[in-house]
């Protein structure tokens, strides 16, 4: 009997298992039957723009912590697909940090031309999955977003694609709840246009909260002030950026810090990363993690050790992303399509083990994409997914961090070579700092008219 397999998501990762059988089929090779559940009504995950937070407009958890302006944070040519390449979709170089609907429009392309849609059940949410171990199947229950409707049905495997930077993580700081001014996670925070003129406070020392505080800088902030937990991000910040240890407490709008520093702010952000957090599965199958990047319990970073049919993509920290969950989903297929086996759990256990000594020793940055690398590698080794030069690719990360270091305001203006193609990318007409439209149409009208209508 054909095997039944549930995708959770149709984001970069849930697109990418897609894309994972539908080249397998492409090759003659017979593939199972797909069902992929997306809760929204179009694919893309984060990088599918919802101008809401909170509440969606079914009543669901609004998943994207996306805003406007969010322009990549790292390299386009760090995330490039290895077998559909920025060229192959916009037919000349573009930049190397694009804005998010560019990128959207990147992962829609791939998505698109290699006709996966039609295992897509949109606006549909999984509430609930068991493992029934008399049958060795799942029973998925969701719901039809749009009719109301529940239903019930049986699968062989389950690849959770649904992410893990959408459940805000709360932290309470006290007096925090007398705050007169704004108050926010950055998963609520869509855009930093009336954060002009504002004192502005951000919590966190990570993607987040730099990004965020340089947006509102960006957006003419009185003043941004950054409050870590760990340690500064240390960039050379612009005057009227700075950065102060954790925060003590609040009294009505001021801030004090642990140096003994007292400030006060409109805006306060909470930009404290998000949870692994799976309502949909019961605690035996959920992943537990803190967000790092070798979350234990998954064997090869996928398999769940408590169930050798429950696969999960992208559950990792990511320095990597777009290829990475492709790494993932090619070897997941081929799991499930019986090309490869999964050990025994005292091997799996032992290659657990092994991963997470490595990850345990990393000091530096550097070690960390190292690592990950390396991690793909192994995954990429296993199958049919094109190999790329993954030293390169962390040459580049390393080259992003040296420019960010130079200027977290300019960094973006950068341009680096495709790892694919050898395609040197474009500079973007605007520099980023005065860019403040971050539309598709915007991206590629200015460009000079003889590349536009190559693109015709
Ligand atoms: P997601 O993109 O989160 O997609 C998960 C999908 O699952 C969603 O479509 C969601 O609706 C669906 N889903 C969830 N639960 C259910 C359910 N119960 N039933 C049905 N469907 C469900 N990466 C980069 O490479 N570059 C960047 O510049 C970058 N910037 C980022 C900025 C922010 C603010 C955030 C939060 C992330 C950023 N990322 C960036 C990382 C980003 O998470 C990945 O690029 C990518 O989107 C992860 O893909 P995913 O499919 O694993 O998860
Ligand atoms: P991250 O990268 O998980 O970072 C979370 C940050 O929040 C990190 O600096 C933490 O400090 C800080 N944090 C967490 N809890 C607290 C408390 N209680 N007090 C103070 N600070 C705290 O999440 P991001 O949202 O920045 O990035 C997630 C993704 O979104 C990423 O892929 C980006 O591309 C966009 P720590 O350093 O651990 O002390």
């Amino acid at each position: 009997m054909t095997q039944r397999v549930a995708i959770i998501g149709a984001g970069p990762s849930g697109i990418a298992q897609l894309r994972a059988f539908d080249s397998a089929k492409k090759s003659g090779r017979e593939i199972p039957e797909i069902v992929c559940f997306e809760k929204q009504d179009d694919w893309g995950g984060q990088w599918n723009y919802n101008w809401r937070s909170g509440i969606d407009k079914y009543g669901e958890p609004v998943h994207s912590s996306m805003y406007r302006n969010l322009w990549s944070n790292g390299p386009k040519e760090a995330l490039e697909f290895a077998e559909y390449t920025f060229d192959e979709h916009f037919g000349r170089p573009i930049s190397s940090y694009p804005p998010r609907a560019v990128l959207w429009d990147y992962i829609n392309g791939r998505a698109e031309k290699s006709d996966v849609k039609k295992h897509v059940r949109f606006a549909t949410v999984v509430r609930w999955i068991d493992f029934d171990e008399s049958t060795n199947l799942f029973t998925v229950t969701t719901e039809d977003l749009k009719t109301g409707q529940t239903e019930t049905s049986e699968f062989d495997h389950v690849i959770v694609g649904s992410g893990h930077f959408s459940f805000p993580n709360v932290p309470d700081f006290k007096g925090i709840e007398t705050f007169p001014g704004e108050l926010m996670h950055a998963h609520d925070f869509r855009g930093a246009e009336r954060l002009a003129d504002k004192d502005v406070l951000l919590i966190g020392a990570s993607y987040s909260a730099e990004d965020i505080g340089v947006q509102s800088f960006k957006m003419g902030a009185r003043s941004v002030t950054y409050s870590y937990r760990s340690g500064p991000m240390g960039f050379d910040w612009p005057e009227g950026i700075e950065e102060l240890p954790l925060i003590d407490r609040f009294e009505g709008s001021t801030a004090y810090f642990s140096n003994g520093m007292s400030r006060s702010f409109d805006t306060v952000i909470l930009c404290t990363g998000y949870l692994h957090h799976y309502p949909f599965l019961p605690s035996d199958l959920a992943l537990d993690s803190p967000n790092n990047v070798y979350p234990d319990t998954l064997y090869r970073g996928v398999v769940s050790e408590n169930n050798d049919s429950l696969y999960y993509l992208g559950a990792q920290d990511q320095w990597f992303t777009f290829n990475m969950f492709d790494a993932q989903a090619w070897y997941v297929r081929d799991l499930i399509l019986g090309e490869l086996t999964i050990p025994s759990p005292s091997e799996q256990r032992e290659s657990i083990d092994a991963w997470l000594e490595r990850f345990n020793a990393i000091e530096t940055a550097e070690d960390e994409v190292k690592f990950q690398a390396d991690y793909i590698r192994d995954l990429i080794e296993l199958t049919d997914y094109p190999m790329f030069d993954l030293d390169e690719v962390t040459r580049t990360f390393m080259a992003w961090k040296t420019d960010k270091k130079k200027n977290i305001l300019t960094y973006r203006d950068k341009v680096y070579r495709s790892v694919m193609t050898g395609t040197m990318a474009d500079k973007h007409h605007t520099p980023w700092l005065s860019e403040l439209d971050d539309s598709m149409e915007r991206y590629v009208s200015a460009a000079p008219r003889e590349k536009l209508e190559d693109l015709a």
